[in-house]
């Protein structure tokens, strides 16, 4: 027996989607009519499911497999016309965008809440990617925030659970659901932008490469791409099975999260290259041989050498980068004479760019880089793209930075993270800088002198929509800036992140340890912004 309910339901707080989708703990999505709320709140801001093809997928986090058996019963009762599910209930976000684009499909829901942590009293998320493969841009997010507060009922189907381990077509009611190997095609496409055969040698030459997945989901598409495909040795993704809880860590690619990894490339017998990648894999972390790249200067190698790789052999459009990451890209984007943008943090403020063919490669400072092959940011795309460009320069990660910095110029660059403080007084930070923005420039704070000052404001080149309040941006004279704004992914209190980049263009001073270089900048942030009186505390909780 199947039948379609229809629930009477009434708005719940706190459904509003932030940088990247809605995050909450996961006892809150598991309460009573939350998911089911969210969902139906979405196919309704969409203009309903009626006869769509959507995709469906997430990180394996814990109750990933509960809520794609509910969604799939909503879809059917809204009457969709396809879900395409990842066997398993399994899709890392790139994938799922790639999915969503080559299927031709109206849009996709992915379950992650990506670096965050994963069960039963950690975090979980959802986030609607529109028919370009891209997450929902504002318009979409805001209307779906809309429909959560004014739902009266949802509508879901009564029947029996699925079987997703099982790659094949079966149908709900009316909906028909197809399951697919979730990698299949996402190698595929890897395959057709990089040069698989020179990577290849480059394994067959002895190159060692250790892959973090984190105990995510990158874990199943690095070993099938890098040890299958690469012919990588076995055992170079290290905790590649997905997990619902990540084997207990945080799946956030960056030295303090990745420390194991960290460990080992800066020991005696570290491999040439690693890489780690986060929850639903669209970040990177990338490390040589006793070399740390931060994700901006990256972003930064990975433009200047994409001609390196096939599928960019035609060389770039443009570049987009998010406001907070370090201007590094800025040079490379001068030096080739092409676009460069800067946008609010969040990956959909780059889909219009991509979209207009404006901006080849995007990124941000939070390690994802990707590029036009999707509309999401992509972990192994930019470990693939770095290796297809060590298999042509054959030099170590060590000699390709120094000789890029001796190019462009240095951007000294960290993130200071003070988490889960009072929501009021980070609040209370913010407003306060908002206030006396227009008062800072011409002033002096440790021997730096404030050249501009603003609450980053977004004009989308493309559609002409506008963007408020993405966060404070300092700059001073010598070309140092400092940048504050708090977190949209958070689930307890509010995280306030502030950005330190310093420039040094003498190549005799490109080997400062971080901290060294920055100390001005950082002594200068605590003076304007007065950190620790309104945190409470005397040093950040993680600093990458
Ligand atoms: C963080 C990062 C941001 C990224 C976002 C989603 O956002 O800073 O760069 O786009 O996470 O990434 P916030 O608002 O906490 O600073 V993912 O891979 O976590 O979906
Ligand atoms: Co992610």
């Amino acid at each position: 027996m199947t039948r379609i309910l229809t629930v009477p339901t009434q708005p719940i707080e706190g459904q509003k989607p932030g940088t990247s989708g809605l995050r909450k703990k996961t006892r809150i999505f598991m309460g009573p009519h939350y998911l089911e709320n969210f969902t139906q709140s979405v196919f309704d801001a969409i203009g309903g499911v009626q006869g769509k093809m959507l995709v469906l997928g997430g990180d394996g986090r814990y109750f990933n497999d509960r809520a794609v058996q509910v969604i799939l019963r909503m879809a059917a009762a809204n009457g969709a016309g396809r879900v395409v599910v990842g066997q398993g209930g399994l899709l890392s976000t790139p994938a799922a965008s790639n999915l969503i684009r080559k299927l031709g499909a109206d849009g996709g829901i992915i379950l992650s809440a990506s670096h965050n942590p994963g069960g039963i009293d950690e975090d979980f998320g959802m986030k609607f990617n529109g028919a370009n493969g891209g997450p929902a841009p504002e318009s979409v997010t805001d209307l779906i925030y809309a429909r959560t507060q004014d739902l009266t009922e949802y509508h879901i189907f009564e029947t029996a659970d699925l079987d997703l381990s099982v790659i094949g077509e079966s149908v709900m009611g009316d909906m028909a659901v197809e399951i697919v190997d979730p990698v299949a095609d996402y190698a595929q496409l890897m395959g057709d932008l990089f040069d698989f055969e020179q990577i290849r040698n480059l394994f067959i030459g002895g190159f060692r490469m250790r892959v973090d997945a984190m105990h995510a989901v990158t874990g199943p598409y690095a070993k099938a791409i890098l040890e299958e495909i690469l012919g990588a040795p076995k055992g170079t993704v290290v905790n590649g099975t997905p997990s619902p809880d990540f084997g207990g860590g945080h799946p956030d690619p960056n030295p303090v999260w990745a420390k194991d990894l960290m460990e080992v490339m800066f020991s005696d017998n570290a491999p040439d290259f690693g890489a780690a990648s986060d929850g639903d894999g669209d970040r990177n972390m990338i490390v040589g041989r006793g070399i740390y790249v931060t994700p901006s200067d990256s972003l930064a190698v990975l433009a200047a050498n994409a001609h390196l790789a096939p599928a960019y052999a035609k060389g770039l459009a443009g570049i987009a980068r998010s406001m907070p990451t370090s201007r590094a890209a800025d040079r490379v984007a001068a030096k080739l004479g092409i676009e460069c943008h800067e946008t609010p943090t969040g990956w959909k403020f780059f889909g219009n760019l991509l979209d207009a063919g404006r901006v080849t490669i995007c990124g941000e400072e939070s390690a994802g880089t990707g590029s036009d092959h999707v509309r999401e940011k992509d972990g192994l795309w930019a470990v693939l793209l770095w290796l297809n460009i060590l298999a042509r320069r054959i030099e170590p990660v060590q000699q390709i930075m120094s000789a890029h910095w001796a190019e462009y110029g240095r951007n000294y660059y960290s993130r200071h993270d003070y988490e889960a403080i009072p929501s009021e007084r980070a609040n209370a930070l913010i407003q306060r800088l908002r206030d006396i923005a227009g008062d800072l420039p011409g002033q002096q704070f440790q021997g730096l002198t404030v050249e501009s000052a603003d609450d980053f404001a977004y004009l989308d080149p493309v559609d002409g929509s506008s963007s408020k309040g993405q966060g404070l941006r300092i700059g001073f004279s010598d070309g140092s800036r400092v940048v504050l704004r708090l977190s949209g992914t958070g689930t307890e209190g509010a995280t306030l992140r502030v950005y330190l980049e310093r420039y040094e263009a003498d190549p005799t001073r490109h080997d400062l340890p971080v901290d060294e270089a920055l100390a001005p900048v950082i002594a200068a942030a605590e003076e304007i912004a007065l950190i620790r009186e309104f945190t409470g505390r005397d040093a950040p909780d993680v600093t990458t």
